[in-house]
């Protein structure tokens, strides 16, 4: 019965049904399976998983806004999961992407998934691979991913899209610098925003050099685009770009070998999802001395039939 309703929620495309059914693979519910299956997997082999990812405070949330607006406006149903660094205890931020949303809070078409990344058990590809085949599933032709891009299970996730965009804002400060590096190095799209600012225009001069010089090794063009997300200006152009890039990224077959990457990534992870009980309760059962290296005592706990 409780299956029946939460696969009719599905089909029904009821932002609540959408809801649960997410929540219910991320804690590894027995339904889970029954619910992926489900899936129109044409729906989620054809959606656009768009990765916008910066530094705090640079306006990845009030361009994500912007973007959802324009992709509505083209009739488009929108899917957003937002991973949220922060304690999922406080839930600032994960309060914040909601309010700054609330532009689209009635809106059927446009769901919004928070997921934190700390206090969690499980992996995060894993859980945010499925809420994005969840979302395509029930209709949603775009999925844009927002996170700041920080610690490691960060760029794990970003590999989920099939494009990213990495969001700069001047006047960041120098931390900025050691995590450009990385971040650079997957983009496909550079976002200078809160080009009203000061600092804007220099930050735009050095992000095209960078992009000439080619730091990536696959080396595609990468595209720098201008924007002020605050007053939706340059959200056309780089519209338009995402759509380059992905009819290109199409094309060339770039596309087919990043969804094949992401597959395996979210294959390892729910991997190492469904055989943690197991060893959780061979452990709990195991009389061993605790004597010698933690690690030995692992190796010899797996080898053990
Ligand atoms: N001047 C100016 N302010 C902007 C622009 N875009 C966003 N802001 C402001 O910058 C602040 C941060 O914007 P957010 O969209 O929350 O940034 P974020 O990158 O999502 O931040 P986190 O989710 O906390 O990492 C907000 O006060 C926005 O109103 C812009 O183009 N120009
Ligand atoms: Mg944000």
């Amino acid at each position: 019965m409780k299956s029946e309703h939460i696969l009719k929620g599905l089909r029904d495309r009821d932002p609540r049904g959408i809801a649960r059914a997410i929540s219910l693979v991320e804690e590894n519910d027995p339904l889970s399976d029954e619910i992926l299956a489900s899936l129109d997997d044409s729906l989620v082999d054809q959606a656009m998983v768009l990765g916008i990812t910066g530094p705090p405070g640079a306006g990845k949330s009030t361009l994500t806004d912007r973007i959802i607006t324009k992709y509505r406006s083209q009739g488009r149903r929108v899917g957003v999961i937002a991973v949220d660094p922060s304690s999922p205890i406080s839930g600032g931020a994960i309060l914040g992407d909601r309010i700054r949303m609330m532009g689209h809070a009635l809106d059927h078409d446009v769901v919004v998934r928070s997921m934190a990344t700390r206090g969690r058990l499980g992996g995060l590809c894993a859980a945010a691979g499925a809420a994005m085949r969840i979302l395509a599933g029930s209709g949603c032709s775009v999925i844009i991913i927002e996170t700041v891009g920080v610690g490691q299970s960060e760029m794990d996730i970003i590999r989920l899209a099939d494009i990213t965009s990495l969001v700069l804002a001047p006047g960041l400060g120098d931390d900025i610098q050691a995590m450009k590096a990385g971040l650079l190095e997957v983009a496909d799209i550079l976002i200078v925003n809160k080009a009203d600012c000061a600092g804007a225009e220099t930050l735009a001069m050095d992000m095209e050099a960078i992009a000439r010089e080619g730091v990536r090794k696959e080396k595609v063009e990468t595209k720098v685009c201008m924007t002020v997300a605050s007053e939706g200006k340059g959200i056309n152009e780089l519209l338009a770009a995402i759509e380059a890039v992905d009819a290109s990224h199409r094309e060339s077959g770039e596309r087919r070998i990043r969804r094949e990457k992401a597959y395996d990534l979210e294959v390892l992870d729910w991997a190492l999802e469904l055989i943690k009980p197991s060893i959780i309760e061979k452990i709990g059962k195991w009389d061993h001395d605790r004597k010698g290296a933690p690690r030995l005592q692992a190796a010899r706990l797996l080898a053990q039939e």
